[in-house]
């Protein structure tokens, strides 16, 4: 807003010497920073270091409070970013001073596109920019005054870091995870196992007889890290192939608007599937917001069905149904297009019984099928799976055989059956599933009702406009020779028809999981290189923990190849690859010299987060991971949280999936491998809100720089024209971005931090008002002169003792501003400091050393600075940071009563003492109860109660 700053307009002319300004602001927050830093004010003792001599330190509850680290981009930060930082440091602080020995740093994650894109496009080598970018942020970030253990702090692009990300790497490439124990083992277990013939080896062969290959080969089936022909979208405009995420729904690059095709290329897998059940069931040992859990559930997408076999020709469709208790209204069955089963049966001519509709036109079942499986493979899967009404689909010119009543079903291809799920092929039960519903009416397919409607419609689907899909209902026209679940409902249905499934050997109960192992290789330049390579055979090898880290090679140019946009029969060429030097080794892997090839994809950018908590803890080993001591004093199970874990991480509900699902994981199987004791990474979780801003765009929509705005006649103006507005994010495309610099240059880094913090409840979106943060800045300097003289900067407290009315709102305020900074509600902690700030101002006359202390010591976990100048002009040597935190005394804290009238037919027989926040219901009870009030009823019944609290209660007598 283009109107002068209302704190500078409202500053005397003449400004008193000792007034807390911005000026004075800058020169304390500068001052304490580096006393701070100095003296290592916020450096976490470690168990086995510094507590070890130290029973006092040892004997103190921990608490590890993390913030989800930030990308060093080259944009900098706005307001919106130190949220939770700011939020994080306060509670750090807050636990710091009730006794607590705190671990709190922040690194960064470093790795990642933008450095890399910007290498491209510069040649500025992405390790360059992105040190200058962290270089920004760290000083935009010490100006606010953070409280971070320095010592602990690192980027994932430093070797040191990048050594153990590969090392861990290694460690789930050298693990396998078996089922009968529940968790991963070492590889060599597996390989004994076989060796022994304790396991056999498929094919019947012995271990002994299989080649090099055949070993690898086999193992890789197992390896919790594996190598695999994976159908990926390459984009070869692009030479990368692309996540899912990258791709529109028209099926082309997102960035570039290239071609994608779906190819099959061989890339790196994580089999986090492994770990499905697990990663749910620990769900709920987690004190995370419940919608977060619910979106890992759903991800995760755990189904318990049934495989059914559907005869066909002497082979079998197997389907995966999640209501296999409707088997008896399967009229036909669908394969997802990419089927394999499909070549196989497309029979030479259309078969007897063919309609005209399922053809599809064409002369034959081979054309209809090619010619749907070219249109198909041109859609993504989200679009595959958009609930449209209109379904397409050919006809395979084959019939499958009903396993329970031996009827002969069509089966078709559509693209609603996806090749990634189940098993890529479905029986339709039209009558209780809409899509199929969808499906049968277009292709005119028989729909038979076999569960009974429970909402008052008919059993024939003929009549209806929808399938009917409930759980609570019976089930009707359901009775085989073999087989009969009429009169069933469908949980026991369910159950009786999967036994008699598994009798005959035509299906079986499973799990089917939504989640997919993850694809953990890219065609990049900037990330963590494999610590692998292949020899001549192609086989992969792990380097020896020796030969880590294997750190990035430099090379020329930073980009991935790039082909004819429409050539799909291109394979991505990777910059490393390109470096011969460095990818061609002979190495000595244990058996002497021999000629080796390197692996030149590097890993996803969520490498490095996947176990940065880890290093926080022991930043500096370079003989282990991390000293097992020191994971169990910070992160080890105890009470209330089971599987151990971080006592408090803040971020954005962005990372809600991947980043905290693949964290997870790898947490357990460090676990499982005995490096960790805690098998969650993150035990409590909390979401900050996002701070939103004004955006404001002119009539051709483009948004203008909303510094430069005016609000005039309740319209809003820029250059002359007027402009439109509404709350949106904030940044630099939307030119509405606030940066922390600003704000701290105006009024300090204190009001700043208050603004922030008092602006909502932390987990609730809020809209930044540049001329709002006036309030805090106000809140700041009358603090500062209840406590020095503006005039002459003596301190003004006295050693005499406070009044009553002030000990009780002293003492009022430090209640509930301990409880609000325990339970992270920062606002209504600052709303408490603000009443009992005022109630000073407004008593005027010098303020008693024992309320003034008190609030310094409230105050200082949300303004250190201020808070630490305070501290020591009031005479104290040691810092503010750690002071115990002010305790309540309750004869103090207890509310002062209300003197409430109790009448009986309009006349008053009683007064009671009550306190002000009495209920309705409490006070009635209260006054019933009353001897006088008993005494005046005399027996009499009651008829009525008029209850005021907490000031009056009228009884009406029967
Ligand atoms: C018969 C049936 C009858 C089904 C009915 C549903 C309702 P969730 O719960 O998400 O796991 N399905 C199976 N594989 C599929 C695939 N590859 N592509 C598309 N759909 C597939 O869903 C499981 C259900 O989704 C399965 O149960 C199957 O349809 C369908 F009244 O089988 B059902």
């Amino acid at each position: 807003m283009s109107e002068t700053n209302p704190a500078t307009a409202a500053e005397p002319a003449e400004v008193a010497p000792h007034r807390y300004t911005a000026a004075l602001a800058a020169e304390i927050e500068a001052r304490w920073q580096d006393f701070w830093d100095e003296n290592g004010t916020y450096e976490a003792p470690n168990p086995s270091g510094d507590l070890a001599g130290d029973p006092e330190l040892a004997a103190r509850p921990k608490k590890f409070i993390m913030d989800m680290f930030p990308y060093p981009s080259g944009a900098g930060l706005h307001v919106g970013h130190p949220l939770g930082y700011i939020a994080t440091d306060v509670y750090a602080r807050h636990q710091r001073m009730t006794g607590h020995n705190v671990l709190h740093t922040l690194g960064f994650d470093a790795f990642g596109l933008p450095a890399e894109q910007f290498a491209v496009q510069t040649g500025t080598h992405p390790r360059v920019s992105t040190e200058a970018n962290m270089a920004n942020m760290k000083a935009q970030l010490r100006r606010l005054g953070l409280g971070h253990d320095k010592r602990r702090s690192f980027a994932t692009i430093d070797p040191e870091y990048y050594k153990w990300t590969q090392w861990i790497f290694l460690q789930i490439f050298n693990s396998w995870y078996d089922p009968e124990a529940g968790k991963a083992r070492p590889v060599t277990e597996l390989v004994a196992q076989f060796e022994s013939g304790e396991r056999e080896v498929p094919g019947g062969r012995a271990w002994s007889e299989l080649s090099a290959v055949e070993r690898a080969d086999l193992l890789s089936e197992y390896r919790l890290a594996y190598a695999s022909d994976a159908p990926v979208n390459w984009c070869p405009g692009l030479g990368t192939v692309l996540a899912n995420e990258e791709v529109t729904a028209d099926g082309r690059s997102e960035r570039g608007n290239f071609p994608v095709f779906k190819a099959r290329l061989r890339q790196w897998n994580m089999r986090i599937t492994a770990y499905a059940d697990r990663l749910l069931d620990d769900l709920d040992g987690l004190d995370w917001p419940e919608a977060i859990k619910m979106q890992q559930r759903n991800w995760i997408g755990r189904s318990e069905g049934a495989r059914v076999d559907f005869p066909v020709d002497g082979e079998a469709i197997t389907v995966f149904t999640t209501r296999q208790d409707t088997l008896f209204g399967a009229t036909y069955m669908v394969l997802a297009p990419e089927h394999p089963l499909v070549e196989k049966f497309t029979p030479a001519a259309w078969p007897e019984g063919t309609r005209e509709a399922w053809t599809g036109g064409h002369a034959t079942p081979a054309e209809a099928v090619a010619a749907y499986r070219a249109q198909a493979a041109s859609k993504s899967d989200v679009e595959r799976q958009a609930e449209a009404k209109d379904k397409t689909g050919v006809f395979t010119g084959v019939f499958a055989t009903n396993p329970v009543n031996g009827e002969r079903i069509p089966v078709f291809i559509a693209d609603y059956v996806l090749m990634g799920y189940g098993t890529g092929a479905i029986m339709a039960v039209p009558a209780h599933d809409s899509r199929d519903f969808a499906f049968a009416r277009a292709f005119d397919l028989p729909m038979r009702c076999v569960v009974e409607p429970t909402d008052g419609r008919s059993t024939d689907p003929a009549e209806w406009d929808d399938a009917f899909a409930a759980y609570d209902a019976e089930l009707i026209n359901s009775s085989g020779d073999d087989v009969s679940l009429d009169g069933l409902g469908v949980v026991e249905a369910k159950a009786r028809v999967t036994a008699w499934l598994a009798e005959n050997g035509i299906g079986e109960g499973t799990v089917n999981y939504r989640l997919r192992d993850w694809l953990f290789s890219r065609q990049r330049y900037w990330g963590e290189p494999f610590p692998i390579v292949y020899d001549e055979d192609g086989v992969a090898h792990a380097l020896p923990e020796s030969m880590l880290p294997l750190e990035l090679p430099e090379v020329e140019d930073y980009s991935p190849r790039t082909f004819d946009p429409d050539d799909a029969d291109t394979q991505p060429e990777t910059p490393l690859s390109r470096n011969e030097d460095w990818v061609d080794v002979t190495l000595d892997l244990g058996d002497g010299p021999k000629k080796y090839r390197r692996e030149t994809n590097t890993m996803p950018n969520w490498a490095g987060s996947c176990w940065y908590e880890l290093r926080y803890l022991d930043p500096h080993n370079d003989e282990k991971l991390v000293d097992p001591a020191i994971e169990q004093y910070w992160m080890g199970p105890r009470e209330g949280m089971p599987h151990g874990g971080v006592d408090l991480y803040v971020g954005g509900q962005e990372h809600a999936v991947l980043h905290l699902l693949y964290a997870r994981f790898w947490s357990k199987i460090l676990f499982d491998l005995g490096y960790v004791s805690s098998a969650e990474p993150f035990h409590k979780l909390f979401n900050q809100g996002m701070i939103q801003a004004f955006v404001y765009r002119d009539s051709r929509g483009i948004a203008v720089p909303a510094a430069e705005v005016e609000e005039r006649d309740g319209a809003y103006w820029y250059q002359g024209e007027k402009v439109s507005r509404v709350l949106g994010k904030m940044g630099k495309s939307l030119k509405n971005a606030v940066t922390p610099d600003e704000i701290c240059a105006e009024y300090g880094a204190d009001t700043l931090r208050l603004y922030e913090m008092a602006m909502g409840p932390l987990d609730v979106s809020r809209p930044w008002d540049t001329r709002a943060v006036v309030g805090q800045y106000r809140l700041l300097q009358r603090l500062w002169r209840n406590i020095v003289d503006e005039a002459t900067g003596e301190v003004t407290v006295v050693d005499e003792q406070a009044d009553d009315d002030t000990l009780r709102a002293l003492h009022k305020a430090i209640d509930g501003v301990r409880q609000d900074l325990e339970g992270m509600r920062f606002n209504t902690a600052i709303a408490k400091i603000t009443e009992l700030n005022n109630h000073l101002t407004k008593t005027g006359g010098p303020v008693a050393r024992s309320v003034a202390e008190p609030l310094v010591l409230m105050v200082a976990p949300l303004a250190p600075h201020i808070a630490e100048e305070l501290w020591r002009r009031l005479g104290h040597t040691d810092s503010v940071v750690h002071q115990d935190f002010p305790v309540a005394d309750p004869a103090y804290v207890v509310d002062e009563t209300v003197t409430c009238v109790v009448q009986i037919k309009g006349k008053v027989k009683a007064r009671l003492e009550v306190p002000p926040s009495v209920s309705e219901e409490e006070l009635e009870k209260i006054a019933l109860a009353d001897e006088r009030v008993v005494a005046a009823l005399g027996g009499a019944g009651v008829r009525k109660v008029i209850v005021r609290a907490p000031k009056l209660v009228n009884i009406v007598p029967a």
